[in-house]
């Protein structure tokens, strides 16, 4: 593995038990915005500027951008990392799943998912678990006093998929995602917990479709393109899965704002299949 994906991966790893350990004193609003118009928590700030402080310190790491920050920032020069410090940080005062996400792209942001050569996501649920893809596979690694043990290799979706989880208010869905939904939710069972990161690692682990889509009241959904859905439909890819906008590859969606927000739908391939036959 290229020594500064490496790099990415074990600095993240070992940068989890420490924003794992900074949450508790941090549930409440931090009294600004990110660039997406979210409120932010004192945990966003906090798991933010550590990942800046790890991952621009890493030789061939160009540019650090975040959901968190206007614009990228010049820490070098090689690769561009794109993070989602904590995904899904609304589950924290509730005491639920969260996530980081990280995405290595060899060009300079926004860019296309083309240009990932590496994405990782970590999970912080009842134990701490980092997924990796590089080079076309996906490792399962347990992350424990920031070491990464390796627990599967060559992770792959489950043939016969059993979960779905759609986000957004069902009334503000159009009516053709509702009719995926219709159709779909009598063979799958709901697995929907508001962190991107706790719904996608349910679909590799038993196979069927995450997605945040298009809605009446946004037509560009919700989750953003170079730190969410870049990096998590790599991953979902390179684990035989297939990633979708609604109508084709995530990864080939045009890049053309480092906040821009896509639909994204991300799962077992005959399930997205059937997603862009029924999507308008
Ligand atoms: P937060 O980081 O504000 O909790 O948002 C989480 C997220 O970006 C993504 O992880 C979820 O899939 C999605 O938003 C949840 O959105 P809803 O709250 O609309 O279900």
């Amino acid at each position: 593995m290229a020594d500064t994906v490496a790099a990415v991966r074990d600095a993240v790893a070992a940068a989890a038990p420490e924003i794992r350990a900074g949450l508790p004193g941090r549930r409440e609003q931090a009294g600004s915005e990110n660039p997406s118009g979210e409120r932010r928590l004192a945990a966003d700030e906090y798991a933010d500027e550590l990942l800046e402080e790890r991952l621009g310190a890493i030789d061939g790491v160009g540019a650090y951008a975040s959901e968190e920050r206007e614009s990228a920032v010049d820490v070098g020069s090689g690769y561009s990392v794109a993070v989602d410090p904590l995904d899904g940080s609304s589950n924290l005062k509730p005491n639920n799943v969260m996530g980081t996400i990280v995405g290595v792209y060899d060009a300079s942001l926004p860019a296309s998912g083309r240009d990932l050569v590496a994405a990782g996501y970590v999970l912080y649920g009842p134990i701490t678990t980092m997924a990796f893809a590089h080079e076309g596979t996906v490792t399962e690694y347990l992350v424990e006093d920031g070491e990464a043990t390796t627990l599967n290799e060559d992770v792959t979706l489950p043939e016969d998929p059993t979960v779905y989880g759609f986000g957004g208010r069902v009334p503000d869905w159009p009516a053709d995602v509702a009719a995926y939904v219709d159709d779909v939710e009598s063979e799958l069972k709901l697995r929907y917990g508001g962190a991107m990161i706790g719904d996608v690692n349910q679909v590799l682990t038993y196979g069927g479709v995450f997605a945040y889509p298009k809605l009446e009241s946004a037509p560009e959904g919700k989750l953003r393109l170079q730190f969410e859905c870049n990096p998590v439909g790599y991953i979902i890819e390179c684990a035989g899965g297939r990633s979708s906008d609604g109508t084709g590859s995530v990864l080939d969606v045009d890049p053309t704002g480092l906040h821009q927000r896509t639909p994204v739908y991300l799962g077992t391939p005959s399930l997205i299949d059937r997603l862009e036959a029924t999507l308008d």
